[in-house]
């Protein structure tokens, strides 16, 4: 009697597979037929009730038809995965011959791109460029550079202090000392790069910059050496000769120390809203390496002398492309970017 049931159940059971018509009806027999609660399922509970010497055979044929219908339904699902894959791949092809959509090339930042164009400069003049830490020890940043702890020239600069004592480097200068240590004299170089002060932002100050370094130790430099190198830099920057002035500015690092301007590009001289009317721009602090300083670098200033400056990489920037705004130049948007 069980024995027809079965027959039944699986001749039926195959015949309703191969109708189904999608992964559903195939899902939904499965769990009719096969499921725990199933007929098969069902089926076996009833073993209990037959003859023992029944049971091991009808458990035999019960496993046969189990087996059998388990091996359609799963031939049937691999059916319905081929024929989705075959429709997919169908519909979904590329034409390689269609033009490519429109590669928008990237461009180096401005600021990338005049910091390797003076690097180019100065490296065909034989100048080193060399690179510092941005995490900097607080002697680099300060006192190698005849800044102690109690000097009031420490507040010139807002400084971002980590907890274990070292600094984010406030200005490129620590690069000096390094230079100095590094290469002893005598040392033509520049050390451009990004520097951090924990400053209020506003149009013209941001808290991450860039500056760039430049120091040459010698015998004999003077304020004369010094010009020459700024106004060969100025003029390669701005494509012409610059006019530039010397005022007195003071740096504990420097001695004497000077700010120095240039002629407003602007206007040419006679005043203009860019330089708020003097016909001069303040550019680039600068001036004689100060003896405290060479001594600490290891070099005897009765000796040697020096000088250096810190140009302002970010403003002139600025400068050069009209940009009223710092904010712009980090702020990551894309249209002010492609710009350049
Ligand atoms: C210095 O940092 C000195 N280390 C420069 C120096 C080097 C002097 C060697 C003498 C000899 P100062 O703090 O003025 O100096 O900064 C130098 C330049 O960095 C400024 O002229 C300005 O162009 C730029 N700068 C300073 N603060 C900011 C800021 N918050 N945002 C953008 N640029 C800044």
């Amino acid at each position: 009697m069980m024995e027809g049931q079965l027959q039944q159940l699986a001749a039926s059971t195959l015949a309703r597979i191969g109708e189904a018509a999608t992964p559903e009806q195939l899902e939904s027999v499965r769990v009719e037929v096969l499921g725990r609660k199933g007929t098969l399922a069902q089926i076996s509970k009833d073993m209990g009730k037959i003859a023992a010497e029944e049971r091991a055979r009808v458990g035999k044929l019960l496993n046969a038809a189990k087996n059998e219908l388990e091996g359609a339904l799963d031939r049937r699902q691999s059916e319905f995965e081929q024929a989705a894959l075959q429709a997919r791949l169908d519909k979904e092809w590329i034409d390689v011959t269609l033009p490519a959509p429109g590669v928008r090339p990237g461009s180096l930042h401005p600021l990338t791109q005049i910091q390797q164009e003076l690097e180019d400069l100065f490296i065909s003049m034989g100048v080193a460029v060399l690179y510092g830490p941005e995490v900097e020890t607080e002697y680099n940043n300060f006192d190698a550079l005849n800044i102690p702890p109690d000097h009031p020239a420490r507040d010139m600069q807002d400084t971002f202090w980590l907890s274990d004592g070292h600094c984010l480097r406030t200005h490129t200068s620590p690069v000096q000392v390094r230079g100095m240590a590094r290469f002893g004299p005598p040392l033509l170089m520049i050390a451009p790069g990004r520097v951090f002060r924990n400053e209020e932002v506003d149009p013209s100050h941001e808290h991450t910059f860039y500056q760039l370094e430049g120091m040459m130790v010698d015998r004999n430099v003077s304020i004369a050496n010094m010009l020459y190198f700024m106004k060969t830099l100025l003029r390669h920057i701005f494509k012409r000769d610059v006019t530039v002035r010397l005022r007195p500015g003071y740096f504990p690092f420097v001695e004497p120390g000077f700010e120095l301007d240039i002629q407003c590009l602007i206007c040419g001289g006679p005043g203009c809203p860019v330089c708020k009317q003097s016909g001069w721009v303040e550019l680039l602090p600068c001036g004689l390496v100060h003896p405290n300083v060479l001594r600490m670098g290891g070099i005897d200033p009765d000796e040697w002398s020096g000088f250096a400056f810190g140009l302002g990489l970010t403003r002139l920037v600025m400068m050069r492309y009209a940009i009223d705004d710092i904010r712009h130049l980090q702020g990551g948007d894309l249209r002010f970017l492609r710009q350049f």
